[in-house]
């Protein structure tokens, strides 16, 4: 459960600004999940991205499918939307006259594959075309601002989806950053990537939205318009002045200045901006 977590008091104690839907390579409404556990498919292979592979639905959760590839182990399973265009139904490749390959990491030998292949399909169910929805269409900038709220799969635990915001833009990229964790789930990635979601997808779509953890006090990050990218030429440390870096989300909710000295170190030729004094 995600315990009494709604964006909406989320956002006013936080002062936080949701990521606008049109940031997001997303349908506004979450497509259909029509898949079941055990139907086959082509995926194209995570690892290996030149090759298309046989794939077995392993579960399902909302419009996202968790995946194994046929003749992989099963420590390598993924989680795709049902609109992506990294799946397609079986006998797609042998229509375009594409061969399937095996996994990286074919638990047989190589030369096993082309008999390996028969039996996997044979009295296999195949997932109909229809399962396969249209994939959204891309927006065509990096719309992201640093501090947008949104929700995110954490790519270290990929069935769980939580609250997330935007620390970082770098041209097509951006920080994705999980509140109240310290930053070892963080990651960087493309702005179109389909692991991000704006503010209230998974309560529309019946998935289980993560709330933030209580490794770190509660914090306001005002969206900055006139940032595209990190300052350059800056190095941030911010030290805790109190010892309340452990204090839980309810205990620290109230106030939402974070309680950090933040030291910039500004080299002697870049300009500090407008909001920083630069005699001190
Ligand atoms: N058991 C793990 C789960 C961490 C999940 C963090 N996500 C939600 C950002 C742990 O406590 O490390």
């Amino acid at each position: 459960t995600n315990g009494d977590f709604k964006w909406s008091d989320y956002l006013e104690k936080t002062n936080g600004v949701p990521a606008p839907s049109k940031c997001f390579k997303q349908h506004t409404t979450p497509p259909s999940n029509e898949f079941t556990k055990d139907m086959k498919l082509e995926a194209v292979d995570p690892r290996n991205t030149t090759s298309v592979c046989i794939a077995t639905v392993i579960a399902s959760i909302g419009p996202r499918i968790r995946l194994r590839l046929d003749g992989s182990d099963n420590s390598n399973d993924f989680w795709r939307m049902v609109d992506t265009e990294e799946i397609q139904p079986v006998g797609t490749c042998q229509d375009n006259e594409v061969l399937l390959q095996p996994p990286l990491g074919f638990i047989m030998n190589a030369s096993s594959w082309p008999k390996f292949l028969v039996k996997t399909l044979h009295g296999a169910t195949m997932a109909p075309k229809e399962f396969f929805k249209p994939v959204p269409p891309t927006p065509r900038f990096n719309l992201f601002k640093i501090g947008h709220k949104l929700e995110a799969v954490d790519r270290k635990n990929p069935h769980l989806i939580c609250v997330a915001t935007v620390g970082g833009v770098d041209r097509d990229n951006i920080h994705v950053t999980f509140d109240g964790w310290r930053g070892a789930f963080d990651y960087w990635c493309k702005y179109d990537s389909r692991d991000i979601f704006p503010v209230g997808w998974s309560d529309n779509c019946g998935h289980q939205l993560q709330p933030p953890g209580n490794k770190l006090p509660l914090v306001s990050t005002p969206v900055l318009h006139h940032l595209s990218s990190p300052l350059p030429c800056t190095q941030i440390s911010s030290s805790s002045t109190t010892s309340s870096s452990e204090t839980s989300l309810s205990e620290s909710s109230s106030s939402a200045v974070p309680p950090y000295t933040v030291t910039l170190h500004l080299h002697v030729y870049c300009d500090c901006g407008p909001y920083l004094d630069k005699v001190k």
